[in-house]
């Protein structure tokens, strides 16, 4: 597999390449097999989830195919009364802010993802032998984010405000949300994903000093439970390029990059030695065939400048996910190139 190679030192038999969101909207077959049927609903229906994590790979012969799930999906699991509303995104009917809230968060139990991990055994039935199927699941801190504001956010107020004034229940809400997170990803490890990514899509909004204190102990908790599985555990946020060694520290062997920093100097900022993955400004797939040939062809040429300085290798992605306006045939080019250049 070209992207466990890269994700692992090894030299890959092409360049891998695949894209955060690339099972979306971005596709007309996604939005027709959605078209009557809500988001949560059709994450836990393995049939429907093994069908829309193929259409993507189906169609631009990506390295990688990422399970359609969400962030969300094992919080909706464990019995939290939550939403996933089109247009706006994950909304939780009781916001998570006091002490007696945080303690009667419930526990995963592995049953409840069930159809989870079912859906990976149909995948990974379907799935060609070359493509690595990628796990995923929210950090702590970005699924705090969601359960204390209720909902997307700009500015975190809410949750930067608990974790400041009241440091020991952020801590104590940041343990479920880890356990939580380690039990989803040990199902999916256990059902057989090659690799795994940690979504802190949000910690961007904090300082370096603030994420090594309130964020990274929980990280790296679970980056630690699931490293016995042998498996790249890829770790990404948006934003975060004061935050890219604290983030590797924690424990990754993959460090997702969004397009702020180039790659050579992200490698450089975490110190060598894991593999980068990035880090295409997703807007570029608008912007037509000659714009995205030079800035991919820029972005392997600080790939591979990277590597050549100590990274382990590169994966190519884009710096956050697929927004849904783009023309999937722009996609489908891109990865051409990418396997060509
Ligand atoms: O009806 C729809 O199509 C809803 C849109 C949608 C989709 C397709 C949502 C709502 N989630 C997803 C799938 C999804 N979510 C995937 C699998 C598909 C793929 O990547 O190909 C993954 C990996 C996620 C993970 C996810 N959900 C993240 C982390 C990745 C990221 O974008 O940073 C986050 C932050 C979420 C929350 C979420 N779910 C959906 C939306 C619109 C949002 C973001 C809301 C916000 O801005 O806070």
């Amino acid at each position: 597999m070209p992207l466990i190679a890269a994700a692992t030192g090894k030299t890959p038999s092409r360049r891998p390449v695949w894209f955060m969101r690339q099972a979306g909207r971005s596709l007309p077959e996604y939005r027709a097999i959605r078209a009557n049927r809500g988001m949560l609903e059709s994450c836990f229906d393995p049939a429907l989830v093994c069908e829309i994590t193929m259409q993507p790979v189906r169609r631009h012969d990506t390295d990688g195919a990422i399970l359609f799930s969400d962030i969300v999906v094992p919080l909706k699991a464990a019995g939290i009364d939550l939403d996933i509303v089109a247009g706006t995104g994950p909304v939780i009917a009781d916001p998570v802010r006091t002490a007696a809230d945080v303690a009667a968060l419930p526990r995963l139990e592995r049953g409840e993802v069930g159809a989870i991990t079912a859906a990976i055994g149909l995948i990974l039935d379907e799935l060609p032998d070359t493509t690595a199927l990628i796990g995923f699941a929210g950090a702590p801190f970005t699924l705090a984010s969601y359960l204390i504001e209720g909902g997307p956010s700009r500015t975190y107020q809410r949750t930067k405000t608990m974790m400041l004034a009241e440091p020991a229940l952020w801590h104590e809400l940041m343990g479920a949300l880890t356990d939580i997170t380690i039990g989803f990803l040990h199902a999916q490890l256990d059902a057989g994903v090659d690799a795994v990514q940690l979504f802190d899509s949000w910690a961007g909004a904090l300082s370096a000093a603030t994420y090594e204190t309130y964020v990274a102990p929980h990280s790296a908790r679970v980056m630690a439970e699931v490293a016995g599985y042998g498996v790249p555990r890829i770790h990404f946020g948006v934003g975060t390029g004061e935050l890219l060694a604290a983030m590797t520290e924690v424990g990754a062997d993959v460090i997702g990059v969004d397009w702020r920093v180039p790659l050579d100097v992200a490698a450089e900022r975490v110190g060598y030695g894991v593999a980068i993955q990035g880090n295409l400004d997703p807007t570029v797939l608008m912007a037509g065939h000659a714009v995205i040939e030079r800035e991919l062809a820029r972005i392997i040429r600080e790939g591979e400048r990277a590597v050549d300085a100590g990274a382990l290798g590169h994966i190519l992605n884009l710096g956050h996910g697929v927004l849904p306006d783009t023309d999937p045939e722009a996609i489908t080019r891109a990865v051409e190139l990418i396997h060509t250049l």
